[in-house]
């Protein structure tokens, strides 16, 4: 009774004395890059590992406009330790371009990495509307390198039905192989069936209805036999999404999941699921040294309920926890 009464209290001491070594648990942080500035954020996930494509603010502190000439991309396996892997996309890569990298997106196709990205057109005669365009640069490696197949854009002011503003491309291959082209900004938005080879328009460019208070940077996810359409609403924007059944709608708007961020009008979303967490991306002006041209990539938890409608995001500064 007596020696046993002494393993017991020798066995409560071990898993006290282990339970005080545990090592504390790790946090991404939010921004989660100190340098260089980063917006725009895109996601995809491949091998285990997670890709994250980011625009590059190179404004100087005290002025005002977007300065953007490259995109970076980053990796992580945890999403506490990340790998930079450098500013592998620029302006320079496209012929046919001259300036304002804006927000890109990079989906995974018949092997490959495509990267859809907007930027001003060269050519004056292209310029009908603010100039830019949209092409598309792929790789073998999510991180490249990357190269422009096409030498000129696939979505332009010349393309029948575009808008005012063409920018923020989202590309979403469906289970079915078929792939679907998104974009938009200045309150507009549109979709165009993408061919197989991933850069030729393979239909009209249609209009989208139901996506209330749309103001830019949309971003398709599935989640079992559901389509999420999120966007940034008004401006300064929120983030506001909608849901369907069809990748072609009809949309049923379903409100706010994300509010609006001190000190940056645009904070610019990606969703995705990794390891089985669900994460929202998006950036915000929060380097000491940052504002409203100068903003830092971020990610915080993403929930839904039992109805399978996104909760509304709590941002933090700790980030998300590390994962195995
Ligand atoms: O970064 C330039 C532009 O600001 C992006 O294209 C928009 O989505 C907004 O974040």
């Amino acid at each position: 009774m007596f020696k046993s009464f002494h393993l017991l209290l020798a066995a409560f001491w071990l898993f006290a004395l282990n339970a005080c070594q545990q090592p504390e648990p790790q946090y991404s942080g939010n921004p989660l890059f100190s340098e260089p500035f980063t917006a725009d954020p895109a996601v995809l996930v491949h091998n285990d590992t997670l890709y994250l494509f980011t625009g590059s603010d190179e404004q100087i502190e005290g002025r005002d406009g977007f300065v953007m000439h490259k995109w970076y991309v980053f990796s992580t396996a945890d999403m506490v330790n990340w790998t930079n892997h450098g500013a592998v996309l620029s302006v320079e890569d496209f012929e046919w371009a001259s300036h304002n990298a804006f927000a890109g997106h990079a989906v995974e196709n018949h092997g490959k990495f495509w990267w859809y990205v907007p930027m001003v057109h060269k050519d004056s005669s292209a310029r009908v509307h603010e100039g830019f365009a949209m092409g598309v640069a792929v790789a073998d490696h999510p991180a490249g390198p990357y190269k422009d197949p096409l030498g000129h854009p696939i979505i332009a002011d010349t393309t029948e039905n575009s808008i005012v503003l063409n920018i923020d491309p989202t590309v979403y291959v469906d289970d079915d192989g078929e792939v679907y082209f998104f974009w938009g900004s200045w309150n507009e938005v549109r979709q165009v069936k993408l061919k197989d080879n991933m850069v030729e328009l393979d239909g009209p460019v249609e209009n989208i209805e139901g996506l209330t208070n749309f103001f830019e940077a949309p971003w398709v996810h599935k989640r079992n036999d559901t389509y999420y359409m999120s966007y940034a609403a008004g401006y300064p924007s929120r983030t506001e999404y909608a849901t369907s059944k069809n990748i072609n709608g009809p949309w049923q708007y379903r409100g706010v999941i994300h509010d609006e961020i001190p000190n940056s009008p645009t904070n610019h979303q990606a969703i995705v699921n990794f390891k089985g967490n669900d994460y929202f991306f998006y950036h915000t002006a929060g380097l000491p040294n940052g504002g409203p041209y100068r903003r830092s990539v971020c990610v915080d938890k993403l929930e839904y309920d039992e109805n399978g409608l996104i909760k509304k995001i709590v941002r933090t500064d700790l980030g998300v926890l590390q994962i195995k």
